[in-house]
């Protein structure tokens, strides 16, 4: 395989770039660009130059794995200078994504020519870093301010229609794009060539668009998008070389910060989350019908979610009148994608056409794959894998979206246990990417296999988890809220816990949460616990719950609120209730960094049990057990991405 591969069209030649998976730009891509440009501008024969690219995508970026390396010359904003400074146009021909790097070589070009499925885009925000060849000095003047500010502060890719509308595309094309980038430039040869993008002007913007922009980017919670606008704001006020200068230092400065290195890592563990060791080579079996057993709002989710994935559903619920409510919250579900613009009301009927319901669980012998998603009560579930036991075909998996019971317990008594997993969604679960795959003693590899395959078939992040309460997220959710409590009784108001942990990253705090949750959820786990004789101590959270104070949906919880109002408000109710539990010599983290500090740290000594006790495979997994299931802010890695620098935790 050529890395740079170069044919002649008569005066056109073409160079192709191949370096899979995704055409990263590595140094040695760098170099040979240098090389092709030099080459080509002393050949007399070449009048101009497509840029094109081998495999599924035009250059995706950078290659983001050498970015912890020493940076070698040439550097990529060289390399986007020298091809604008050929002497004969280049132009890029685009399909699949010009990301980063990608399109800002496809700006260094004299024109941009791309198929009607590519996207285009500058994601370096999403890695906590801005670009760093240009992207915010030449996206304004190509595409004007607003579109540069929108694409590079929020990191979303455009659509290639899009960005024809913005002026980043010359052309869209339907099939064969390098015929048609040929014949493109071929013909504008004939005319006098635009300005090179570096030579154009800048629209000014009001300051009230500055501030606006401002406003959004600091949304973010990390400093990457802010940055960012300071340069593209920069470059509006200053020329092209000075405003080359400031982006240049803006992104090495970033590429070294720890925001940086936390989204690479976050970056890679969730491409490498779904691929696992432990079912490497192991064949997962078909999964093309799947049956859904409860059609409330876990069941719909995760019905909708195999249902957009081009799976047929067969969906059960106790009667004609319970299957009829599950459908409607499965078409609810479709007919908030028609509102939101992503679906149109035929993609709605379609999927709906694929979903069929019914209350005779015989109807069931078609499923490859059976989801159980009823009450969370023991006796509930294994009444419904009886009867799955007794209808479905014996190759047909039988998984459980169980989030505390003890998968063990609700395989008991299965005539071939193998073929049971546990597939632990999370709420609502056509959105939330997190997957706990927990497989029992008993079960087959080639169905674990198949989870991961079912994982990665929804875009979802799939980590496995081993047996134990609460699995690897619950179980750090608990030991957490338990921690915040703890502060608590040592006199650390409550606002101030939550306050800490939004200043940390989260959107919320542990008692904001609940409120918005419920109190009562966990509440019936301790319930259900003691009355099973376990010994569970009164949590501060009882005390509220025994008061009527289950949170926002009972106008009362750990905050008041006024009457249809959701804004937490500090309670001399709970005060008063709490009264006596609360220490009155404390000896509490003073500053909120320091309570953020123990409460990550408490998360991170907990990741560390579960993964002595092998309830998860990897620190990697748990982190993304965190960002993806609870708010974690993903810039900052993870409870143990968080600690790994500094090798300590909270204990
Ligand atoms: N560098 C290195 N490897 C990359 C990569 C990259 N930029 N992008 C993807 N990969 C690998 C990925 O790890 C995986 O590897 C495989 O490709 C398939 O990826 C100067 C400095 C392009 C939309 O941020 O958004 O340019 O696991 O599973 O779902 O301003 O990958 O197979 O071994 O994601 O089809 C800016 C990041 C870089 C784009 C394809 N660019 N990539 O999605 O496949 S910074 C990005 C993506 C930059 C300049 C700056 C997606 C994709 P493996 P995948 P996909």
């Amino acid at each position: 395989m050529t890395l740079l591969s170069l044919r002649r069209d008569n005066e056109i030649a073409v160079v192709t770039l191949d370096n899979p998976p995704v055409n990263a730009i590595s140094g040695e891509v760098r170099k040979g660009l240098v090389d092709l440009a030099d080459q080509l501008d002393a050949d007399p024969s070449v009048r101009a130059v497509v840029l094109i690219c081998a495999g599924r995508t035009f250059i995706a970026g950078a290659d983001v794995r050498e970015f912890g390396k020493v940076p070698v010359p040439p550097h990529l904003p060289d390399v986007v200078d020298r091809i604008e400074a050929a002497k004969k146009p280049w132009v890029a021909a685009i399909h699949g994504t010009a990301l980063g790097g990608g399109l800002e070589i496809a700006m260094g070009c004299r024109f941009r020519v791309a198929v009607g499925s590519a996207r285009v885009g500058l994601p370096e925000v999403n890695l906590g870093i801005i670009p760093g060849a240009s992207g915010t000095v030449r996206t304004p003047r190509l595409a004007g301010v607003e579109t540069a500010v929108e694409m590079v502060t929020g990191g979303k890719p455009l659509s290639a229609a899009e960005a024809l509308d913005a002026g980043l595309l010359d052309l869209v094309v339907g099939a064969d794009l390098e015929a048609a980038a040929i014949a493109f430039v071929r013909q504008a040869l004939t005319a006098e060539l635009p300005q090179p993008v570096s030579a154009r002007a800048l629209e000014p913007v009001s300051e009230a668009f500055w501030q606006a922009a401002r406003k959004t980017a600091a949304k973010a919670g990390h400093q990457a998008p802010l940055r960012a606008l300071e340069c593209i704001r920069f470059a509006t006020e200053n020329d092209f070389a000075a405003s080359m200068a400031q982006e240049r230092q803006t992104f090495l400065d970033l590429r070294g910060s720890d925001e940086a290195a936390a989204l690479r890592y976050v970056f890679f563990a969730e491409r490498a989350a779904p691929k696992p060791a432990a079912v490497k080579g192991t064949e997962p079996r078909a999964f093309a019908t799947i049956g859904v057993v409860g059609g409330g709002t876990m069941g719909a989710g995760i019905a909708a979610a195999c249902r957009e994935a081009g799976m047929k559903i067969i969906l059960i619920e106790r009667n004609a009148e319970a299957v009829a409510r599950g459908l409607e919250n499965i078409d609810r579900i479709f007919a908030g994608g028609v509102k939101r613009g992503k679906l149109s009301e035929e993609g709605r009927a379609d999927r709906m056409a694929g979903v069929r319901g019914s209350s005779d669980y015989g109807d069931l012998a078609a499923a490859d794959l059976v989801i159980e998603a009823v009450f969370e009560d023991l006796a509930v579930k294994r009444s419904v894998f009886a009867e799955l036991d007794r209808v479905c075909r014996p190759d047909a998996i039988l998984a459980t979206n169980t989030s505390y019971i003890d998968p063990r317990l609700i395989a008991e008594g299965l005539s071939n246990p193998d073929r049971f997993i546990g597939l632990h969604f999370f709420s609502p679960a056509h959105i939330m990417k997190l997957l706990e795959i927990v497989p029992a003693p008993d079960t087959a590899p080639d169905v674990l296999a198949t989870g991961f395959a079912l994982g990665r078939a929804l875009k979802k992040i799939p980590v496995q988890a081993g047996i134990c309460e609460g699995f690897i997220g619950n179980r750090i959710l608990k030991r957490y809220r338990a921690e915040a409590e703890g502060l608590v009784t040592q006199g650390v108001p409550i606002a101030e816990v939550d306050a800490a942990m939004r200043d940390y990253g989260f959107k919320m705090g542990p008692f904001e949460a609940q409120d918005l949750g419920g109190l009562d959820i966990a509440f019936l786990q301790r319930e259900g616990a003691r009355a099973a004789g376990q010994i569970v101590a009164e949590t501060l959270g009882d005390i509220l719950v025994h008061a009527g104070r289950k949170g926002q949906k009972a106008g009362a919880g750990w905050y008041d609120y006024a009457e249809g109002d959701r804004t937490p408000l500090p309670s001399d109710k709970v005060a008063a209730l709490l009264g006596s539990r609360i220490s009155d010599n404390p000896s509490r983290p003073s500053s909120r960094a320091d309570i953020a500090r123990h409460l990550v740290g408490t998360m991170n000594a907990e990741g560390q049990a579960i993964l002595s006790e092998g309830i998860a495979t990897c620190a990697e997994d748990i982190d993304l057990v965190e960002i993806h299931g609870y708010g974690f802010p993903r810039w900052k890695g993870g409870p143990m991405f968080a600690f790994r620098a500094t090798g300590d935790s909270a204990e």
